[in-house]
């Protein structure tokens, strides 16, 4: 299983130098590196051990200002090489990158107290005392890299503490944190990063997130030389034909499509350093990226994590929080969780009991992030998943509101939501054009019975006068039953009156071809308006067709 150490400590203790004595390779490239003769960026090297197992080293800077490279580095790592100054003894960023390393969850490594060649053995003795009491988990030896002394022993312990690792989440889809970028002329942009699960080979289609953008690979090197697929702990470099060197960068990760969320909200588990208040703005690492971070405390333990650019995060990741120092870490439990102040749902995430934090309609595909198998004890539809509580409740504030709908349609129209298509289905109303019914609903008159009744005497009252309508609605129930007619203007005239006015229309244009107003309105008796209104409606039944000031019967009629 191949796995990656990363060095820590503070600035000048000898980090660089250590990695150059058991590795042959100067990993301060940079000019300016070598002119201030500190560490400015990661430095990669791969490691022989004498049980035959390659590590791959990445070694950090300790420079106070490069905390934030520091923990780029650390984030991949499998386990840490903690490199004390025998003469200086822990020092502020021999504690801060301990921190860092323990926020992360990486608990194996070695201490290695450095410059012995420099110190009486009394000073060492002091030093190793300290680091045994910082670091009691780890083992501590005695090195120097200018003569070489206990290099193999260092070797020999980073192999024991290489025994102990168990590399999580190797089984999980291909993600990678890019921490370098290059070009390389003919050959196009070059990332690499620790592969911290999965596998990369020649050909794979990946995305970069969270940019969004589609990849193709073309061929994989792991520390210069060409493989035909890396695995998980790998140190890999991957070429990408295509892409500009602009488009990729540290902090960017190279993902099987879909796989991963990529989100503005953490939900986290706080491990604090300090107390961190709820709104603190902070920088939150997650894997090499860092983006400014607003905490919004839910409780003593929980937080979400709104964050300025999005990330990609998994359940179980470990984040970095620091400001102008590393103010605590947590632990993911929900990558792309609801904007929410829920402590209660948190918990509920974070005991795996998925089903419980589900009531409203969310996209089931939203919480394979947090699932660790099946989802289960909810209700679904189409891409839904939402609780029976829910539905009961959405059932009974319908049925109210179909209950409380106008008798004379008594539907409603269903609910607007995204989700309505799939849910609306499963309720006991039925779907009738562009609205909800009860089953079998049909329209009644309900309590305008009594009205219904004056307006149908009414207009049979009146005879071929029109009637002038008080309620539209009521008119339109009427004439689908058959009883009134609606003519223009608001008006109804009696179903009888209408058909007695066409047989006069239809005698009078078969017998003269045509008809004028003053002719119908003499023949049926009727005022000018009304007779106007009875001419216009037969127009709109197809009846007749006005040819100047005289009516014609359309073909159809005649
Ligand atoms: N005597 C002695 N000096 C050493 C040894 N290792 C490193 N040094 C000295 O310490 C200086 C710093 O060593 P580096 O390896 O660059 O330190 P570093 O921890 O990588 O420093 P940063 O990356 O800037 O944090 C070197 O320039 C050497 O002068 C050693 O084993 N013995
Ligand atoms: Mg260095």
């Amino acid at each position: 299983m191949p796995l990656t150490v990363g060095t820590a400590g503070h600035i000048d203790h000898g980090k660089t130098w250590l990695v150059r004595a058991l590795t042959g390779k100067d990993t301060d490239r940079l000019p300016e590196e070598r002119r201030r003769g500190i560490s400015i960026d990661l430095g990669y090297a791969p490691l022989q051990l004498p049980n035959g197992r390659t590590l791959s080293v990445v070694d950090v800077p300790g420079h106070e200002r490069f905390v934030r490279t520091m923990v780029a580095g650390a984030t991949g790592i499998d386990l840490f090489l903690l490199v004390i100054d025998a003469g200086e003894g822990a020092r502020p960023q021999t504690h801060e990158h301990l921190a860092i390393l323990r926020l992360l969850g990486i608990e194996r490594g070695v201490v290695a107290l450095t410059k012995v060649d420099a110190v009486d053995p009394e000073t060492v003795e002091l030093a190793a005392e300290e680091a045994s009491e910082l670091v009691p988990e780890a083992e501590v030896v005695w090195v120097s890299a200018r003569t070489g002394e206990g290099l193999d022993e260092l070797r020999r312990a980073l192999a024991r503490a290489a025994d102990g690792v168990e590399r999580r989440r190797a089984d999980r889809p291909t993600r990678l944190y890019v921490d370098r970028s290059f070009s390389l002329r003919g050959i196009g942009t070059v990332v690499t990063g620790t592969l911290w699960s999965g596998s990369i080979g020649e050909g794979d289609e990946l995305r970069v997130e969270p940019a969004g953008r589609a990849v193709r690979v073309r061929s994989v090197q792991v520390h210069d030389r060409p493989v035909e697929r890396a695995e998980a702990g790998q140190r890999v470099a991957v070429s990408l034909p295509g892409v500009e060197r602009r488009e990729i960068a540290r902090g960017y990760a190279l993902v099987e499509p879909g796989a991963y969320p990529v989100s503005y909200r953490l939900d986290v588990a706080l491990d604090e350093l300090e107390p961190i208040a709820d709104g603190a703005r902070v920088q939150a690492h997650v894997g090499t990226a860092h983006a400014p971070a607003r905490v919004v405390r839910l409780d003593e333990r929980y937080a979400q994590l709104r964050l300025s650019e999005r990330v990609v995060a998994a359940r179980g990741d470990r984040v970095i929080l620091r400001a102008e120092t590393t103010l605590g870490g947590g632990v993911v439990l929900d990558p792309a969780p609801p904007r929410h102040r829920d402590a209660a749902r948190v918990a509920l995430v974070e005991r795996g009991e998925i089903a419980a934090t589900i009531h409203v309609p969310v996209r089931a595909d939203a919480l394979r992030h947090v699932l660790e198998g099946e989802l289960s004890g909810v209700e679904r539809a189409g891409a839904w998943a939402f609780s029976r509580a829910w539905l009961a409740e959405l059932e009974h504030e319908l049925r109210g509101r179909i209950e409380a709908a106008d008798p004379l349609d008594p539907g409603i129209p269903p609910p607007a939501a995204p989700w309505a298509a799939d849910v609306v289905p499963l309720l006991p109303f039925e779907l009738r054009g562009a609205k909800l019914y009860l089953p079998g609903a049909e329209p009644t008159l309900g309590a305008r019975s009594e009205e219904a009744e004056a307006l149908e005497r009414g207009v049979a009252a009146a005879g071929m006068r029109a009637t002038k309508l008080e309620d539209d609605e009521l008119a339109r129930f009427l004439e689908a039953r058959g009883t009134l007619v609606r003519l223009g203007d608001g008006h109804a005239i009696g179903a009888d009156a209408y058909e007695v006015a066409k047989d006069v229309l239809l005698t009078e244009c078969r017998a003269a071809g045509e008809i004028t107003l003053a002719r119908f309105r003499d023949l049926v008796g009727t005022g000018r308006r009304d007779a106007q209104l009875l001419l216009e409606r037969f127009d709109a039944d197809g009846l007749t067709r006005r040819v100047g000031d005289r009516r014609v019967l359309r073909r159809a009629a005649s």
